[in-house]
């Protein structure tokens, strides 16, 4: 009785983690919600689409700060921080991340608008012409950052491929359309012409999974720049629901190297960035933690330091990160003898850190003194290679190795 009474109330709960779920894909405004365009200005939230078409593989999702989509694959994390009215849409699920996963027409891509994933706005406009088309956008990728626009069902050719390239990891206006010739956009290039005053149906459409879209401006004066979270929104007529609540903003990440280190309080820590990066190296610094090397230059590079802490034994345990571009190997030095080598495991992910991604040599004898040295390899995984991204190497008491190596990621 009891398991059939638990069982029930499983049932129960999936449904409802389902219905909750559904719901961030439906309006949350009324047919009768229309926008107005004054002075040659529109100001639309994503948010506040009318209806959604041509849904059956992809569709738009709302997030906001008690409303999580979870809808297949979906990567990255939630945006609403930053966002205007604190929520935004994305095209779910978002099953091409990375250049790695296959490119699937009519499926994870769209290079015909119109196809896939379509929303809707009502504008009413009191002013015709040609209006410039600005979204507000949250890439963290190369394969989620493309969009196309239209209006009244036509799909122009000025709509066609709106590019971010520039802003990742942050929302960014942007009104570049893609071209063959020019991958990142060419700026006035995207363009709407509405011919006769009333109310218009704008919509936006799928080219790549994972797009999020936070608000968008159409504008007369074709060198407007929008900034921060843009202008406000002029309704026609209808009511607008009550603004999102307000998100806070999200604390500053532990370095995983870090989370590693700590977890022994007798371990020693050598950052990356403080091994040797002075133009005999190919290794470079990049962010605020990462050594990583340059494949244009070289697909080799080598680093080295004196090791300042007691002479001693010691384990040792390297901290890499797994790249989609390709594999890294990396081999550790004391003294110019190789102690051993770490090949990264292959990933879909950009970046993936932990304990796959770090490697473990037990019981190394090492001299306060000692030239210690990192050399790694870059390998590919299709035409772009790996950076051999890695964090540092922590130094801890024999016999606690294992247990440092496999320290998790925390999220
Ligand atoms: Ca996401
Ligand atoms: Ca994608
Ligand atoms: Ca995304
Ligand atoms: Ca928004």
């Amino acid at each position: 009785m009891k398991k059939v009474l638990l069982l029930l109330v499983a049932v129960i709960s999936i449904q409802k983690l389902a219905s909750q779920s559904s719901k961030f894909n439906a309006p949350i405004v009324s047919k009768d919600v229309v926008f107005e365009e004054k002075k040659g200005f529109v100001a639309v939230e994503a948010e506040y689409f009318y209806k959604q078409t041509k849904s059956e593989i992809r569709e738009w999702f709302r997030t906001s700060k008690n409303e999580t989509p979870s809808i297949g694959r979906d990567d990255d994390e939630q945006h609403c921080y930053g966002a205007s009215n604190n929520a935004y849409l994305e095209i779910l699920p978002d099953e091409r991340v990375t250049h790695a996963d296959e490119l699937k027409p009519n499926d994870n891509f769209s290079n015909v608008p119109g196809k896939m994933a379509v929303v809707h706005y009502k504008v009413k406009f009191n002013t015709t012409g040609r209006y410039y088309v600005w979204v507000r956008a949250f890439s963290t990728g190369g394969e989620d950052n493309g969009i196309h626009v239209g209006v009244d069902n036509t799909w122009p050719e000025h709509g066609k491929r709106m590019q971010w390239c520039k802003g990742k990891n942050r929302w960014t206006w942007e009104s570049k359309q893609r071209t063959k010739k020019v991958h990142c956009g060419v700026a006035k290039e995207v363009y709407l012409d509405i011919t006769s005053p009333g109310i218009h149906d704008i919509q936006f459409s799928m080219r790549e999974d994972g797009f999020e879209f936070d608000k968008f401006v159409l504008t007369t004066d074709a060198n407007y720049v929008p900034l921060k979270t843009g202008r406000k929104s002029v309704v026609a007529t209808g009511v607008l629901p009550a603004p999102f609540p307000k998100v806070k903003k999200p604390a500053p990440k532990i370095p995983y190297i870090k989370t590693v280190t700590a977890s022994v309080a007798e371990n020693k820590v050598i950052y990356a960035q403080e091994f040797l990066t002075d133009g005999t190296t190919n290794f470079y610094k990049n962010g605020k933690n990462w050594l990583v090397l340059n494949p244009k230059k070289s697909k080799d590079a080598e680093t080295s330091i004196v090791f300042k802490y007691k002479t001693g034994n010691y384990d040792v345990v390297f901290v890499g990160a797994g790249e989609s571009n390709g594999v890294s190997i990396f081999s550790f030095l004391v003294d110019k003898k190789e102690v051993g080598n770490f090949k990264l495991p292959a990933t879909n992910k950009i970046l993936e850190q932990g304990e796959n991604f770090n490697a473990l040599w037990q019981n190394i004898k090492i001299k306060k003194g000692d030239k210690i040295k990192i050399k790694a390899k870059a390998t590919s995984a299709g035409h772009k290679y790996a950076r051999a991204r890695w964090e540092g190497i922590v130094f801890v008491p024999v016999g606690k190795g294992k247990h440092v190596k496999n320290i998790p990621l925390s999220k």
